[in-house]
C-alpha cells in the first residue's frame, strides 16, 4: 500500500467550472489552445483535448479519489508507468475494478476499506483511455488517459450541462495538431489552422461539436 502524499502536475480549475486544465509552464512557448463543446444531446461524462505530438510528460503519481460514491477527477491523466492512487475517503467499502477486453486490461483490486488506498499502474498503451468502475457503486466510473503529452485539458460535464470550454495555455507556437476524445467519439485528430470543427455523429445525426481554436 502507498501511503505517500500523491503529487500533481499543476491544476488549475476554471471559474466557469467543469475543467481541469493539466499543463506544465514550459519555457519559449506563446500560444494557446481554445475551444468548446456544445451538445445538444448524448453530452459525454467527461471529454479529453490535447496536443499528441507532444512527449515531455513523465511518469508521476496519479491520485483519484472515491468519496461520496463518486470518483474525483472522473477524467485523470498519467503517463505510461505513472501509479494511479485510488483513495477510499468514503465512510463505505469500494471495489476498484476495469475489464477492457480492447486494451487487454483486465483487473480487480479487491474490497479496499475506508481509508485506505489501492494503486493500479499505468500499463495500456500511450493514447488509450482505460474506464474502471466500483463494483460496489456500479453507476460509478473513471478514466484515466495514458499520455506523454503535457498539453492536455480534461472537460468533466455535470448532468444535463450543454457547453463546456476549455484552454490549454503555453503551447508551443507552431502547434496545428489537436486530438479530441470522448468516451463515445474515438480519438480524433484535428488541423486547427488555427481553427477546426470537429462533429459528434451518432447514427447520421450530429448531437455535438467541439470547436478549437490556436491563439498565437
Ligand atoms: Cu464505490
Amino acid at each position: 500500500m502507498f501511503t505517500g502524499l500523491p503529487s500533481f502536475r499543476s491544476v488549475a480549475r476554471c471559474p466557469a467550472g467543469g475543467l481541469l486544465l493539466l499543463a506544465l509552464p514550459v519555457a519559449a512557448t506563446a500560444a494557446t489552445v481554445e475551444g468548446t463543446f456544445t451538445f445538444t444531446k448524448l453530452t459525454p461524462s467527461v471529454a479529453l483535448v490535447y496536443l499528441p505530438e507532444d512527449t515531455g510528460a513523465l511518469p508521476q503519481e496519479v491520485a483519484i479519489s472515491h468519496k461520496n460514491k463518486a470518483f474525483t477527477p472522473r477524467l485523470a491523466v498519467g503517463a505510461p508507468g505513472s501509479a494511479v492512487l485510488f483513495r477510499n475517503e468514503d465512510t463505505a467499502q469500494y471495489n476498484i475494478f476495469a475489464e477492457d477486453k480492447e486494451l487487454k486490461i483486465s483487473f480487480d483490486a479487491g474490497i479496499s476499506e475506508p481509508g485506505s488506498s489501492v494503486e493500479q499502474k499505468v500499463t495500456w498503451p500511450e493514447g488509450t483511455v482505460l474506464r474502471c468502475g466500483c463494483k460496489v457503486h456500479p453507476a460509478m466510473e473513471v478514466y484515466i488517459a495514458a499520455l506523454r503529452s503535457r498539453f492536455v485539458a480534461t472537460v468533466e460535464f455535470a448532468p444535463g450541462q450543454k457547453t463546456a470550454s476549455f484552454s490549454i495555455p503555453d503551447v508551443p507556437t507552431g502547434a496545428t495538431l489537436v486530438r479530441v476524445w470522448t468516451p463515445r467519439q474515438p480519438a480524433t485528430d484535428l488541423k486547427a489552422t488555427p481553427s477546426a470543427i470537429l462533429d459528434f455523429t451518432h447514427k447520421g445525426a450530429t448531437y455535438g461539436s467541439v470547436a478549437v481554436t490556436i491563439k498565437p
